[in-house]
């Protein structure tokens, strides 16, 4: 078994930041396309980063692996993860079907948290992808994470990560950290509803 360390390699580390670069140029080419289809900008924003390896780490340990390089390379899927906030939900399975196009790129599997929300109340649609590089002269493909999300979404997600930490310390089980996780619960289908609105609203408006 190969260390995990070898994740950091310098040739690993270059290899990321290519995939992160691809994917976050694809964001920009779809929504050029997509404004110019349709008359309006589809992405507000995008982001990506590349996973540490003590956030490897404990992630293989959750799913009960041993943390090697091998198994990491098996099991983690968002080595690289990249995020486009769009403007209104059907945006993301029109972002995701004009990705699904790019022949560099294979979709491999598709998370639809939107129509199924993780029990914390999550949202966000999850394409696990192979991206296509040419790497010191070689293609070669490799594993990334593509998170699609509204802007509801997103200021969901974000707050929740950030209480998370805060959280962390909250027994859930105990009445209080059962009260914050059915509050969060409620606002993330608080926010669906505004998202469903907003997309009603969006309509109305273009038949005018
Ligand atoms: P970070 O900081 O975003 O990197 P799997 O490999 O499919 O078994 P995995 O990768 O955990 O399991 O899959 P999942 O749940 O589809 O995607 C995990 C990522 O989704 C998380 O990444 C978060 O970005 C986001 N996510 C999932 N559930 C929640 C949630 O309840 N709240 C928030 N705020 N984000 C969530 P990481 O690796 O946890 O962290």
């Amino acid at each position: 078994m190969q260390p995990l360390e070898k994740i950091n390699s310098k040739k690993n580390k270059a290899r990321y930041e290519i995939v992160l670069h691809t994917l976050l140029n694809k964001f920009e080419i779809i929504n050029t396309e997509l404004s110019m289809e349709e008359n309006r900008i589809f992405i507000h924003n995008t982001s990506g980063r590349i996973k540490n390896m003590d956030s490897i780490q404990t992630k293989l340990v959750k799913k009960g692996c041993e943390p090697g390089y091998e198994m990491a390379m098996e099991r983690i899927n968002d080595i690289v993860g990249v995020r486009a906030v769009c403007y209104y939900m059907d945006d993301l399975y029109r972002v995701a079907d004009t990705l699904s196009r790019h022949t560099d790129m294979e979709i491999l599997r598709i998370k639809n948290y939107m129509e199924h929300p993780k029990k914390s109340g999550y949202r966000s649609l999850h394409m696990i992808v192979k991206v296509m590089i040419t790497f010191s002269g070689k293609q070669e493909w490799v594993k990334a994470e593509i998170q699609l999300r509204t802007f509801a979404m997103d200021y969901w997600a974000v707050l929740d990560h950030q209480l998370r930490y805060k959280k962390g310390s909250l027994d859930i089980n105990a009445k209080d950290g059962m009260e914050i996780e059915k509050e969060l619960l409620d606002y993330a289908g608080a926010l669906e509803t505004i998202d469903k609105k907003m997309m009603k609203i969006r309509d109305k408006i273009e038949k005018i």
